[in-house]
């Protein structure tokens, strides 16, 4: 059997262990990528290393989540990053430029390349034929570092489309199938990969909505192969060059093979509050619409702002509905104006902000109470939008438009409109101002890097404890997110500061629950978050476990885990632990006592140990699956602790 494209690009990057799915490998990372709200972080402990200029191919500071500039927080962020990014080799995407994956995948992304992002939707890149993956801040830090980024061999499941989307069916119905037929939980270490005749009448914006959002089902990445679409692309970027053809063998060999028939596809949307909550968009018709907003990172490109103007032209939103955009880049601004189709927007009542995360991280446009919105992005996660008791649904922009029009869920071969065919235009509008390069003739050493008061220290935990007491300080059900964990929006601006954004823990869930730890930390007990299935879904932000880090957990114990907050977990001191019987997690309580007896031995012994529940008087299994290295990282305290007690 011939290879799948995914473990033709993977095989040439392995530098440790080698193609045996399930294993770990090591792989070499040729571009990193940083968002402002993971990277302030992920650079702190980048300079904690001691490395003098990053080892990458390339390496991309965006500023693009943290812009709404209230207070002095942000600002003194850009400046730091800016001043990181000029002393150690880094390019640096101003604010203004763009969200940085669809910058990324404009400006810089190559076909067969490796990109490692500290954002869960890094792997946009697998639009363009690259293994594009998500992971936590440290990892990038360290990947920057040059050393190899450490993922599980993958398993391979090919998704084979045919047939051609109808009028008004979308990407973004496409992602939205996928994640009915896979849901949200239970693909971790899987890589999707498409094939089949199908693809050709996908351009790269809409296999690039398709890997992006592909996030949401927990996967590692996304990709399409390199074909003449992405060769358009390039050529449209002025970027031919960068463009090579990279297919899968003709009788590749999946894991699993899931065929999709693009032609019986319909406008879909997620309801409330997963993204795997799939129903039809007819289901829903006549739900009245308070809010409609279009972009993030994904369908922010210009086929998409297109298509939309072309709906509204000579029309005006409807007087029900509040309608942001939120472009995805500069470029796509400046696309769009050239060819009228902003001026179309603006004078329908879009209302245009500017090429940032904005609505979709919940920092602004937080719509009204018990207010349905209906948004292009790829997360309607509880309160995630700033407004707690808000019903998000996620659609395409041509479902997004149509609300616009009608004020309520609208099919949009319902509206009797003549499908607006959009092309990718021969030649983007290309003008990379905002892209600071770094200078080959720059002396590191006389660079100052620049530190406002909001921007605090990385976190460097001692080793881990010998023996283990600990309390069960708090219990939370099935596929708690990250968001839940510590929430973005307005808090997100504590991302530099870890004292103050430890106050917001489980602020959505049990507001109470800092406080608590930190009485029981002070104690001198070990806190124990007890979760369900599909722990730590979503948002790659390693502060979902540098904050409980820094709190005084030292176990996570749930019935399973997401593939980024794992290894976050890890990289702070944290043990991930899952139960044995699942019952058991029923009959544990907030409060109560364990006693994990002498835990460092034991994770240096076995992989299941007993666990005594001091309140109940019951003893658990737990099962604890960690290669040798991580169990290193662990007991160091954290992978920066390891890297540190390496130097000394
Ligand atoms: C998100 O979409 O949740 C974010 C905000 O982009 C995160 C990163 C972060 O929390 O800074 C992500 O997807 O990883
Ligand atoms: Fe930004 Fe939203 Fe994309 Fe995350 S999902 S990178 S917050 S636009």
């Amino acid at each position: 059997m011939g290879m799948s494209l995914t473990r033709k690009i993977l095989e040439k990057h392995i530098v440790e262990g080698s193609w045996s799915p399930g294993e770990e490998i090591g792989i070499r990372v040729d571009q990193t990528l940083t968002q402002d709200a993971t990277g302030t972080m992920a650079y702190l402990q980048f300079e904690a290393m001691g490395i003098p200029r990053v080892k990458t191919e390339l390496s991309v500071s965006y500023v693009d989540h943290n812009t709404i500039q209230i207070g002095f927080e942000n600002a003194d962020d850009h400046r730091y990053l800016q001043s990181v990014a000029r002393k150690y080799g880094i390019h640096f995407s101003r604010p203004g430029n763009g969200i940085c994956h669809q910058v990324h995948l404009e400006r810089f992304g190559k076909p067969g390349r490796t990109l490692l992002g500290s954002d869960s939707h890094t792997p946009t890149g697998g639009g363009i034929g690259m293994i594009a993956i998500g992971a936590g801040g440290l990892d990038v830090a360290m990947a920057m570092g040059g050393a190899p980024f450490y993922l599980a061999c993958p398993k391979v499941i090919g998704i084979h489309l045919r047939g051609k989307l109808r009028d008004w069916v979308s990407a973004k119905d496409v992602i939205l199938k996928v994640l009915e037929l896979f849901s949200t939980k239970g693909n971790v270490g899987c890589i999707f990969e498409y094939h089949g005749p199908g693809l050709e009448g996908l351009s790269v914006p809409e296999r690039a909505t398709i890997t992006n959002m592909g996030a949401e089902c927990g996967v590692t990445t996304s990709i399409f192969p390199s074909d003449g679409a992405t060769r358009a692309f390039l050529r449209a970027q002025g970027r031919e060059a960068d463009w090579t053809e990279l297919l899968p063998d003709a009788d590749a060999a999946y894991d699993r093979v899931v065929e999709l028939d693009l032609s019986t596809l319909e406008p879909l949307a997620a309801t409330p509050h997963s993204p795997g909550n799939i129903k039809t968009v007819r289901a829903l018709a006549g739900l009245k619409v308070d809010q409609v907003c279009l972009g993030s990172c994904t369908n922010s490109a210009y086929t998409d702002l297109v298509r939309v103007a072309r709906m509204l032209a000579g029309k005006t939103v409807h007087p029900g509905v509040s309608f942001v955009i939120t472009p995805g880049s500069k470029q796509v601004v400046q696309t769009i104006a050239r060819d009228g189709h902003l001026a179309t927007l603006i004078a329908a009542g879009a209302r245009m902000v500017e090429p940032t995360c904005g609505f979709c991280i919940g920092n602004s446009q937080s719509p009204n109470s018990g207010a349905v919105s209906l948004r292009t992005s790829n997360r309607n996660f509880e309160a995630r939008s700033g407004t707690k008791d808000a019903q998000v649904y996620l659609v395409s922009p041509e479902v997004a438009a149509a609300a616009v029009l009608t004020g309520a869920v609208t099919d949009p071969r319902d509206l009797g409109l003549r499908y607006p065919e959009v092309q990718m235009p021969q030649a983007f509008v290309v003008e990379d101002n905002l892209i600071i390069r770094p200078e080959e003739t720059e002396r590191p050493a006389e660079v100052a890097i620049q530190r406002g008061p909001n921007i605090g220290e990385p976190l460097v935990n001692p080793p881990f404890p010998a023996s283990l007491q600990g309390v069960v300080a708090i219990k939370v059900g099935d596929k708690i997110t990250t968001d839940h964990i510590i929430p973005a929006g307005a808090r997100m601006k504590y991302r530099s500061n870890i004292k103050k954004y430890s106050e917001f823990v489980f602020e959505n869930v049990d507001a109470g629950f800092p406080k608590r730890a930190a009485g029981y930390r002070d104690q001198g007990l070990h806190n124990v978050i007890v979760g369900g299935v599909s722990y730590g879904q979503g948002s790659s932000r390693e502060h979902a476990s540098i904050c409980p880090s820094f709190l005084g957990v030292k176990v996570v114990l749930a019935k399973s885990f997401e593939r980024i907050h794992a290894a976050n977990l890890l990289n702070f001191g944290i043990v991930p632990l899952t139960f044995v019987n699942e019952a058991d997690y029923d009959a544990l309580q907030a409060d109560d006592r364990l006693d994990f007896g002498d835990i460092r031995a034991r994770l240096a012994r076995d992989n299941r140990f007993g666990v005594q529940n001091r309140t109940r008087g019951t003893t658990l299994e737990v099962s604890c699956e960690l290669t040798e290295r991580q169990r290193q990282i662990v007991l160091a305290g954290g992978a920066l602790s390891a890297v540190k007690s390496q130097a000394r």
